[in-house]
């Protein structure tokens, strides 16, 4: 008789440490545990998501006739950690071995392989491509594309492929998927949940156990069943996707979500799996329902992104989330946990993110990522910060978002140039600037929006190292054609601007 571990964000019936098991003999234990919920003070919404998502899954299990032993964070024998917590069920229940499905995180790793018990822990299966597989890929390459990669895998899923050509002719359709937000939004949001009975305990629980926690329960609408994600993506596939390609990089002041999916904390938690949410989007395109630039789109973020920013966790080990390459030293200012700000995209980025543990791609990384990079936020509190507040975060994803695509700090393994701009960008593909109290069109002065400043600011302190960049070197020859009056101001104001942040008065 073994023990069987399943942790929160291990909720399929298909995880290899289930089918490795004896349902006849072994014992599944699942564990609420403060040590989980605090090593990062996760938002009390994600926490309850867990929570109730591993509740209903235990039940499954045990109606599907499993024997599972589960500890909600209120028992008092709950022994506090994952490994507390099967060191205990050993000794109650006599199991003498502990098979589990490897964790998507190092730090949980390492404290299963060096804990005083005998495990044997199994590769996670749940993704299309293998670390090995990976590995394999990534073996004697210079530089590790994703586009590359992500073509492998439409070729083994045969996903949007006839014959080994991609559907359309192309590979990538992201050329039309830029369009500017659009003045109305057809799509009401993605599929709420009133909470069950279930959800509405841990709802209970976690708002007397984290009373300090960034972040609001208030209107928590999550599935926390697969039978409930499955509806979302329904919902969304129907609904949104036609349109999402259109609208992926835009961003309304009014609107949490335009066309996005918000699937990932179900697909993240293991509700629903990468395939079967790409074949549905593939189905939707066949049916002609959605057009090739959304399903394209929606596919390549899942086999494509997802799976390389895995590969890429795994494979540069575990001091990745202490990556520093631009030596990056400021703390996370204080707006960044709700303090006030005067620029308009940070306070409704962040103010979305506290309300929902959701934001979408573009406003992490083009508004809350950008501003971090351009202010020279240290990677690893602007990475704590990203595991913390969004449902979906989960290290082996966004530890490679943040450090590497977000911040560079991995050097340019994710990204071939930072992901920096003004706020022309952040003008074009949203409607924030209109509401803001500085001026996006003013390169200089106090009323001129801070990205203006700090993006020249950043090229130039990091001048030695981007100044050689294929894809930047036109910014450069950009700022020398300036006059060296303007350019003086220009750096002058940010030091201005990033004295004041520092100091805490409200910017
Ligand atoms: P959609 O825009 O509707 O996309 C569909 C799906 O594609 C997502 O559900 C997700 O599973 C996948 N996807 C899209 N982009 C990425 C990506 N870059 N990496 C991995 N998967 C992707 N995603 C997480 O799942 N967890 C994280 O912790 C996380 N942290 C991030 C941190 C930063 C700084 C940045 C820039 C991005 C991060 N992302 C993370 C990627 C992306 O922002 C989210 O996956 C996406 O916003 C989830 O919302 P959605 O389901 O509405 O996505
Ligand atoms: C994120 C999380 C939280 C908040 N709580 C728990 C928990 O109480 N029990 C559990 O088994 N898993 C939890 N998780 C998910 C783990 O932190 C996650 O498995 C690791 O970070 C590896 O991805
Ligand atoms: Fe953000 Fe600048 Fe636009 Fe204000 S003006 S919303 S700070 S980009």
């Amino acid at each position: 008789m073994k023990l069987i571990l399943v942790l929160g964000d291990q909720l399929s019936a298909d995880l290899s440490a289930l089918s490795a098991a004896n349902k006849a003999e072994d014992i599944v234990v699942m564990a609420e545990v403060v040590a989980e919920a605090t090593y990062v003070k996760h938002h009390p919404k994600k926490i309850a998501f867990i929570f109730a998502a591993m509740r209903n899954f235990a039940r499954a299990l045990q109606a599907d006739g499993w024997n599972v032993r589960y500890t909600q964070l209120d028992d008092t024998q709950n022994a506090g950690s994952i490994v507390g917590e099967l060191l205990r069920r050993m000794e109650e229940t006599g199991a003498k071995e502990v098979l589990a499905t490897s964790p998507g995180e190092w730090r949980l790793i390492e404290a299963l392989e060096d804990a005083p018990l005998k495990i044997q822990i199994l590769e996670d299966d749940r993704f299309i491509a293998s670390l090995q597989e990976f590995e394999a890929w990534a073996e004697g390459r210079k530089a590790l594309r994703m586009e590359y990669f992500y073509r492998d895998m439409r070729r083994k899923t045969g996903l949007l492929m006839e014959g080994d050509k991609p559907v359309g002719e192309k590979w990538n359709f992201d050329h039309d998927n830029r369009k500017a937000a659009p003045k109305d939004v057809s799509y009401s949001g993605p599929l709420p949940f009133e909470p069950d009975a279930i959800t509405k305990d841990v709802l209970a629980l976690v708002e007397a156990s984290f009373p300090n926690h960034f972040g609001t329960l208030d209107g928590f609408n999550f599935a926390t069943t697969r039978e409930g994600a499955l509806s979302a993506l329904d919902h969304f596939i129907t609904h949104a996707l036609p349109r999402f390609g259109d609208f992926q990089d835009a961003m309304l002041s009014e609107n949490k979500f335009l066309y996005h999916a918000v699937i990932s904390p179900y697909l993240n938690a293991g509700l629903l799996g990468p395939l079967e949410i790409c074949q549905a989007a593939e189905a939707a395109y066949k049916d002609g329902h959605a057009p090739i630039n959304a399903v394209e789109g929606f596919i390549r973020q899942i086999i494509g992104w997802r799976e390389y920013v895995r590969g890429i966790y795994f494979l540069e080990g575990p001091n990745y989330t202490s990556r520093n390459a631009l030596e990056h030293k400021r703390d996370l200012p204080a707006l960044y946990w709700g303090g006030e700000t005067k620029m308009h995209c940070l306070s409704k980025a962040v103010e979305q993110t506290r309300e929902e543990a959701y934001a979408h791609h573009i406003q992490r990384l083009m508004v809350t990522g950008n501003f971090a990079l351009l202010a020279g936020v240290d990677p690893e509190q602007v990475h704590e910060w990203y595991l913390e507040v969004y449902a979906d975060a989960f290290e082996w994803v966004e530890a490679p978002n943040t450090i590497g695509m977000s911040q560079f700090a991995d050097g340019g393994i994710i990204a071939s140039k930072p992901y920096v701009s003004s706020g022309a960008y952040i003008n074009r593909m949203s409607n924030y600037c209109k509401s803001c109290q500085y001026s996006v069109k003013e390169k200089t002065g106090e009323n001129a929006c801070p990205f203006n400043v700090l993006y020249w600011d950043f090229l130039i302190r990091h001048e030695d190292r981007f100044s050689n960049n294929a894809r930047m070197g036109n910014m450069y020859r950009i700022w020398n054609r300036m006059h060296e009056d303007h350019r003086a101001t220009v750096l002058a104001d940010a030091a201005i601007f990033l004295e004041k942040l520092d100091a805490g008065e409200v910017v």
